[in-house]
């Protein structure tokens, strides 16, 4: 597509379609609205104009991507799997939807050298509509005193059963200025709700108990629970007795702390 023709709409509408059979939502927003949030470190070093997408994964992805790039690919994956299928996905998609324009893809999992990611996904999540970001400050007269707790996004339709996989920044397209930032739904608006979530999220996320803070219309398939629930270094074990991966296929290498906490975000 010539990049004179490219415009919000296009962007977004080619996105979809190829991206609703594999189980991912995409949601448009421009470079200003997340930059005014955030300290210039975490600056994207674009005009406010630009447009970006971010790219969310739902609970079908896991059926109707991830299984599928196994049994094509698992042979080959060498890093983390989810990860792996993402990055396939995605940079398939912006391929095939825009040969030969430049877009800066960037994944949940990516470091700066400075340690920090590439992009906030939380930010970029809750300033394109896609899913609220509840944070400790959304609190009122909060009971934790001087404890960090960490903030959560929730998505109108999946609750917690969602993830946040990517933010593609288009340099060069522009969003029109009359195009509104719109407001995610605020789904949980009472503070107790919020303090039930924040607390759910930061104590005992391993019982997912977060993710049904409202009622979701689909959550993770019970495979798709059995993988997450699975710690990130027995993954693979877990793939193999799916019958995915060949016995002699190498284990990565333990990958260093803070990442290996990190890899396996579902
Ligand atoms: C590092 C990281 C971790 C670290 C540290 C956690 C943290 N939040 O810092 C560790 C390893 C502990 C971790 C753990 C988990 N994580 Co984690 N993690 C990340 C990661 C990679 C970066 C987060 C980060 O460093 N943020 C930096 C801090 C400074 O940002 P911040 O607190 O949001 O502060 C900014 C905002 O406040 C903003 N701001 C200021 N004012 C305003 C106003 C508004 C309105 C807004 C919107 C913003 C805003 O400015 C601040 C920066 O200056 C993200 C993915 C990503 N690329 O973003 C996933 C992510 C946050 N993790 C996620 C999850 C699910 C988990 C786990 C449940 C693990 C799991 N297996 O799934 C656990 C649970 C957390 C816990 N209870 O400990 C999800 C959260 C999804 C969601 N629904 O929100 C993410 C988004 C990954 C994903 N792919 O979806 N994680």
């Amino acid at each position: 597509m010539a990049a004179s023709t490219v415009n919000v709409e296009n962007v977004t509408g080619l996105l979809e379609e190829h991206f609703s059979k594999l189980g991912f939502e995409v949601y448009p927003l421009k470079v200003g609205w997340y930059n005014s949030l955030l300290p210039a470190n975490f600056h994207l070093a674009y005009p406010d104009d630009t447009l970006a997408v971010v790219v969310l994964s739902t609970p079908s992805m896991f059926e109707q991507a991830f299984l599928p790039f196994m049994e094509e690919k698992g042979c080959q994956v060498q890093s983390d799997p989810i990860d792996q299928c993402v990055k396939h996905c995605v940079s398939s998609a912006v391929s095939q939807c825009f040969p030969g324009q430049p877009v800066d893809v960037r994944y949940d999992y990516e470091l700066l050298p400075s340690r920090k990611p590439k992009f906030l996904a939380q930010t970029a999540a809750h300033v394109s509509g896609a899913a609220f970001y509840y944070q400790q400050s959304d609190v009122t007269d909060q009971p934790w005193e001087k404890k960090k707790m960490f903030g959560v996004c929730v998505h109108p339709r999946f609750g917690g059963w969602f993830a946040i996989r990517a933010l593609l920044v288009f340099g060069g397209v522009m969003v029109g200025s009359e195009t509104m930032q719109p407001d995610p739904p605020d789904c949980v608006p009472s503070r107790e709700g919020r303090i039930q979530l924040l607390e759910a999220f930061n104590f005992r996320w391993q019982d997912w108990g977060y993710r049904d803070i409202i009622p979701p219309v689909q959550t993770y398939s019970q495979k798709q629970k059995d993988y997450f629930g699975t710690p990130p270094a027995q993954r693979f074990a877990l793939l193999k007795s799916w019958g995915f991966l060949p016995e002699e296929n190498n284990q990565p290498d333990p990958t260093p702390d803070t990442q290996s906490q990190m890899s396996g975000h579902g």
